[in-house]
């Protein structure tokens, strides 16, 4: 007999190594992501609940680790199914079946599209969405295209080197930046985006926590609202993202600039975080928002220390387990001046290497300062791990 250990963390190795030997392609993935080891965790979990899972993971063969009011339940993916089908449910476990259930599905086909105004962004591939800041202060290229004509060459050089999405603000979200009053931030955006979209330099998101200057932005052409707060700050933000049919990002962060860090506080960040974002993008989908057009971003920086952002990268698919396309932001930020040692000015090679980390954990789109490197970065990453791009 001869032994050859796999690669398991992505289906593909056993997905090929059944297409080697004759399986056909739709069978051959649906067994590869079948056998797939996953762990879940469940938490608010009633006592009868954790006596049932107990009961059921030693009939099925699965492990369960538990403690009062949660469980980690370790299994391959075939074996959880039963668990999330009303019909195969072991008395006791009702309540898990749809939470379950709408994992397992996304788990087993992710979100191949994104739905934004007018059109839909294909997410087989590496998706680069190009910064414009028209802040006078924004952290790593403040004030340098604060002028339309700027802020368009800018957009130009981005679409050459392959942006995709180019999103476009105009307050600094930076901690201690002054706020903009929104006359003041529509003032600076709207004309930008205007001009974008008349020049075919499209599509166009707009960075923004505030329903007024979203409104102005869609006026102007923008087809994505992105919005740093996780539609919190704004109450009226997610109607205006509904009724205007448009796509949205939907990032983690606690608080406001001011106050975000210190309230970088968690016992596990990836959970927490990914937890938070659900609860964001109910308030998106009760506004009106359909799942479609939503997508998700776990805010490096934001509310998280340099310690913070680097689990999060590394456990970053925690939050594609939500079942929503992951969009990333890592683009010269301080945690990655804080493992390299680098200026902000410098960080380019460090966010190329992120965002490569990051696609290869199911990441799908990259908010970016310079497209050219992020671009080759992910070029190799996108061809070297399919993640899910292999499904028939
Ligand atoms: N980071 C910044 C601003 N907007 N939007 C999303 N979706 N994700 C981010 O990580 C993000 C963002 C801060 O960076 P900047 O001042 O360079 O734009």
């Amino acid at each position: 007999m001869k032994l050859t250990a796999l690669a398991a963390h992505t289906p593909e190795a056993v997905r090929a190594a059944l297409a080697a030997r004759g399986w056909d392609a739709q069978p051959a993935w649906f067994a590869a992501t079948g056998v797939q080891s996953l762990v879940v965790l469940l938490e608010d979990v009633a006592e009868p609940e954790r006596e049932a899972l107990v009961r059921w993971g030693a009939k099925a063969g699965a492990d369960v680790l538990t403690g009062e009011g949660w469980a980690l339940v370790s299994a391959a993916a075939s074996r959880l199914a039963p668990l999330a089908r009303p019909d195969r449910l072991p008395a006791g476990l009702e309540n898990l079946a749809p939470e379950l259930g709408r994992f397992l599905a996304s788990y087993a086909d992710p979100p191949r599209r994104w739905e934004i105004a007018g059109r839909a962004l294909a997410l087989d591939h590496p998706v680069l969405i190009g910064i414009v800041n028209v802040t006078p202060d924004s952290f790593s290229d403040g004030g340098r295209f604060s002028t339309v004509e700027r802020a368009v060459a800018q957009a130009e050089r981005l679409v050459a080197e392959g942006c995709e999405l180019l999103d476009v603000g105009g307050e600094s979200t930076r901690p201690g930046a002054t706020p903009v009053a929104p006359a003041e931030e529509i003032a600076r955006v709207a004309p930008v985006i205007e001009q974008l979209v008349r020049r075919g330099l499209g599509p166009v998101s707009v960075d923004t926590r505030k329903a007024a200057v979203a409104r102005a932005a869609l006026a102007a052409g923008a087809g994505v609202i992105n919005d740093v707060s996780g539609l919190a700050f704004d109450p009226d933000l997610a109607r205006v993202v509904a009724e205007g049919g448009v796509g949205v990002i939907v990032m983690h962060m606690r608080g406001t600039p001011d106050t975000m860090d210190g309230l970088a506080v968690y016992r596990h960040v990836a959970a927490e975080v990914a937890g938070e974002l659900g609860a964001a993008t109910a308030r998106a989908e009760r506004a009106g928002v359909p799942r479609e057009r939503i997508v998700v971003d776990p805010g490096f920086g934001f509310a998280k220390g340099a310690e913070q952002n680097f689990r999060l990268l590394d456990e970053l698919a925690t939050v594609v387990g939500l079942g929503y396309p992951v969009a990333v932001g890592p683009s010269r930020k301080r945690f990655l001046g804080a493992a390299t040692g680098r200026p902000v000015e410098d960080r380019d090679r460090a966010t190329a290497v992120a965002c490569a980390l990051a696609w290869e954990r199911g990441a799908r789109l990259f908010r970016v300062h310079d497209a050219a490197l992020a671009c080759e970065a992910l070029r190799v990453a996108g061809a070297t791990t399919g993640n899910g791009t292999s499904a028939p």
